[in-house]
């Protein structure tokens, strides 16, 4: 494997942002670090499989005995925890591609806690590293070590001391002064057992009767489970298949079946030139965006404001410079 060198330098985060070129490595200096040797965190390991085979329960509970109001119950909060992770920790947070008032601020964070992917401020310094240095050891989740280190691997085992150092350069100071995200942190233990599993388990035993284990199985595990994946698809499937419109040079890619079950976060390749865009996509009409509806609707009610976006001529000029041809508005192939 050759790694770190084919990605073109787009390591921006935010609009305006200048940046090192971070995705050029020597070979020679690449030669002299120590060997990294991978550490598998065997916790980390049985707890993933305890939920994944826990949730594939909780499936087959949907079919056999739980209640239809459980199952329409665990969507919901799929698409809210879901919510939590696309508007909140990725769009309002790792990118600061709109501003929100507390009480946006304050609902994302529950959402968030729902999702249960660690604090926002953990997440966002982790995110922020894999668009300064990625596909490289320095990415957390780097795709050139495979589907499946992408997916879910990168979570089973040490991180690569790459990704702590250069993780030590990403300011957060604009996240660390938020009191509400602060609070997240400091409670963490504390508030994402309850929100996570044991309010999903409680209510629906108290508002429609339904069983423990049906509960337990359904909404508070199988939903999660499935929110964890749809997240871990755009590390694994939106890094590895899919178009290049906007920079054929660089992995991430346009991905729709990852954009419909991550409610709108699987237009990569899109993402990853302009990452200060708040609907991560191009193209508008909410196609398998729900959450560019959602900050729509806050905009509309002056909960979210200042939304920063893409002009079309921006858009245009990179698509003819570093695309690879399959833009739907500008055409296939060749270009005169
Ligand atoms: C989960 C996260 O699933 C998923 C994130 C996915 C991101 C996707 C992004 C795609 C775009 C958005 C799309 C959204 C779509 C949503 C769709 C929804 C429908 N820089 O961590 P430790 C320091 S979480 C600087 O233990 P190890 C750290 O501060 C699932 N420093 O590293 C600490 O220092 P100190 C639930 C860093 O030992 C020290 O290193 N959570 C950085 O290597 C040790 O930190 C879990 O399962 C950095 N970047 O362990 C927990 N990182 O000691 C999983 C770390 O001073 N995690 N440091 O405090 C773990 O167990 C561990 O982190 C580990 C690594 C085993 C993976
Ligand atoms: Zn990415
Ligand atoms: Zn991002």
């Amino acid at each position: 494997m050759s790694p770190n060198i084919t990605s073109a330098p787009t390591g921006v985060l935010f609009e305006g942002e200048t940046v090192e070129d971070t995705t050029i490595v020597a070979p020679e200096i690449q030669k002299e670090k120590p060997q990294y040797v991978r550490q598998i965190v065997w916790r980390n390991v049985i707890i993933f499989v305890y939920l994944h085979l826990t949730a594939l329960h909780g499936f087959y509970r949907i079919f056999t005995s739980a209640k239809l109001t459980t199952t329409i119950f665990a969507f919901f909060l799929y698409q809210l925890s879901g919510l939590g992770i696309t508007a909140g920790a990725h769009r309002l947070w790792a990118h600061k591609s709109y501003k929100a008032k507390w009480q946006l601020r304050l609902l994302l964070t529950t959402f968030n806690t729902l999702a249960f992917q660690d604090a926002v401020l953990d997440w966002a310094r982790d995110h922020r590293v894999h668009h300064k240095y990625s596909e490289t050891d320095a990415d957390p989740h780097n795709a050139k070590r495979g589907f499946f280190f992408a997916h879910v691997g990168w979570l089973l085992c040490r991180k690569h001391p790459d990704v702590k150092q250069k993780g030590k350069g990403i300011d957060l100071s604009d996240l660390e002064s938020d009191p509400i995200l602060a609070f997240q942190r400091k409670y963490y233990m504390f508030i994402m057992p309850l929100i996570c599993f044991i309010l999903p388990t409680v209510i629906p035993v108290f508002c429609w009767d339904e069983t423990w284990s049906n509960a337990y199985l359904i909404p508070a595990v199988l939903r999660y489970v499935v929110t964890l994946n749809a997240t871990w698809l755009v590390n694994s499937a939106a890094h590895l298949f899919g178009s290049k419109p906007y920079d054929k040079f660089i992995n991430p890619s346009e991905n729709g079946g990852v954009a419909f079950v991550a409610l709108g976060e699987g237009w990569h390749n899109y993402h990853h030139v302009f990452p200060w865009d708040y609907k991560t996509a191009e193209l508008g009409n909410y196609r398998c965006n729900l959450t560019t509806a959602f900050i729509d609707f806050f905009a509309k009610i002056g909960w979210a404001y200042d939304l920063k976006s893409v002009s079309t001529d921006m858009v245009r000029k990179r698509v003819e410079r570093t695309g690879d041809g399959s833009h739907e508005v500008w055409g296939w192939g060749d270009k005169d």
